[in-house]
């Protein structure tokens, strides 16, 4: 497929969210829908492969009315200093994902880190004066310095990841409002920092205490001085593990501007969303914390199975907690044509607070798979890396599915059970191939 037709397929999910007859009509040709609500066969099955650029040795493995993954990607670009690569997806205020394949790397390179910010970023920031106040129900309320925090904590590297709780909102049907996620709102950032667990203590965390709560210096789109972009927190408990960092360096250098510079939260395996960026204040509180994007419906999903499109009581929602295992296949880049018969897969995994014990891989739309080679965490909070060789048979196209499965048992889904804001989407990722054998 050339660059011009990609770009015509660009916004392929709600073709077939709107219309999805005149959808196949448009990518396919004249499939009609029966057939693709069971088997593509004939013209249908040979205009899919002329589209997908090779025939489909697999086709009577494919999902009725699967969406080939050669057509699930953004491919806009648009320059942001200090990043590289990244797809935007809304300038004001500004969010931007990752392209997979540009997460290859054990450690994701500030200028491939994602960005998803609520309001508009505090500007002229100064690290030499910046304050971090930790009050609320604690012994000693302190207000410190970055060379406060420094000098009076032990300074450790961690290699952890950060994920939008929204990751993935892009597949769900019917859609759900905010930024359309796909799959890089996530990164793997080395980070340089103190113990967020350490600076509780040392304020001390008086009985009683129920929660944290997180603020920023960024400015609420409105402009309003008295409202908050976005406040959340966690339970103590969660606040207190070791795996949390107060960060002011990223992979070895300042905090990029988009990522919170001077400093930031960084609390892996939660919602991206509890990492406050240009940190200024954490209060300890006696309740669960009521900020904005903490109440209503923001980074809750339902506490029962819901019918896709079903109004639910905002009482019926649960804050979301920990991230689900999920994995994300880096290379080969989605829509490569390969020669030869052989391809070397690779990828990160992780699961909220938890180890993946496994990935597998398949090239057959899930008939069979194949354990890959998995890499231990660098240390708790960060992904897992994976490899695999893969073969196949024929020449033609492939989609690489990747699944993981942690320390409890559960893996990935191939398919998720909607909630109305889109959130926690860990199914497969599916990665589109052409072989040319
Ligand atoms: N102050 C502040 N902190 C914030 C946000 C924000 O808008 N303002 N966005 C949150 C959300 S929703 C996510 S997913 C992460 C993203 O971090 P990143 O932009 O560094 O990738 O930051 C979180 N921290
Ligand atoms: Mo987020």
């Amino acid at each position: 497929m050339n660059e011009k037709d990609k770009g015509k397929l660009h916004g392929i999910y709600k073709y077939y969210e709107n219309n999805p007859d005149s959808a196949d009509e448009k990518v396919f040709g004249r499939v009609s829908y029966p057939d693709r609500r069971g088997f593509l066969k004939g013209a249908g099955l040979a205009t899919m492969a002329a589209v997908l650029g090779g025939a489909i040795p697999f086709h009577r493995n494919m999902p009725a009315g699967i969406i080939p993954a050669a057509f699930a990607e953004g491919l806009d670009d648009v320059v942001i200093e200090g990043k590289d690569g990244l797809t935007v997806l809304n300038d004001r205020p500004m969010n931007a994902e990752t392209p997979p394949h540009l997460l290859n790397d054990d450690i994701t390179p500030t200028q491939r880190h994602f960005i998803r910010n609520n309001g508009i970023p505090p500007t002229g920031v100064d690290p030499e004066t910046w304050q971090l106040t930790i009050d609320g129900m604690v012994d000693k309320p302190l207000t410190l310095s970055i060379a406060d925090l420094k000098k009076n904590f032990e300074v450790v590297e961690q290699q952890l990841v950060v994920e939008c709780g929204g990751n993935g909102r892009a597949f769900f049907e019917p859609k759900a409002t905010g930024n359309q996620w796909t799959y890089g709102a996530v990164a793997c950032s080395n980070w340089t920092g103190v113990r967020l667990a350490d600076v509780l203590k040392a304020a001390g965390i008086k009985e009683g205490a129920v929660y944290t709560a997180h603020y920023g210096a960024d400015k609420h789109l409105s402009g309003k001085e008295d409202k908050l972009p976005i406040s959340r927190g966690v339970p103590i408990q969660k606040a207190m593990g070791s795996e949390n960092l107060i960060a002011f360096a990223q992979n070895g250098e300042a905090l990029h501007p988009m990522n919170g510079a001077p400093l930031r939260l960084v609390v892996p395996g939660w919602p991206g969303s509890c990492s406050q960026k240009w940190l200024t204040r954490i209060q300890i509180r006696d309740q669960v914390h009521d900020g904005p994007k903490m109440t209503g419906t923001s980074y809750r999903v339902p506490n029962r199975p819901v019918a896709p499109g079903e109004d639910v009581a905002k009482e019926d929602f649960d804050i979301i907690e920990r991230m689900p295992v999920k994995s994300l296949i880096t290379s080969p880049q989605t829509n490569t044509v390969v020669s030869g018969s052989e391809v070397q897969v690779r990828g990160h995994a992780w699961s909220g607070d938890r180890k993946v014990d496994k990935v597998q891989i398949s090239i057959d739309f899930g008939a069979t798979w194949l354990d890959a080679d998995l890499a231990a965490a660098a240390n708790k909070g960060a992904w897992q890396t994976f490899t695999a060789k893969v073969n196949f048979p024929l020449p033609g196209y492939y989609e690489i599915w990747a699944k993981a499965t942690d320390d409890q048992g559960i893996s990935q889904p191939f398919a998720i059970a909607w909630n109305p804001k889109g959130y926690l989407n860990n199914t497969y990722h599916r990665v589109a191939l052409v072989v040319k054998g």
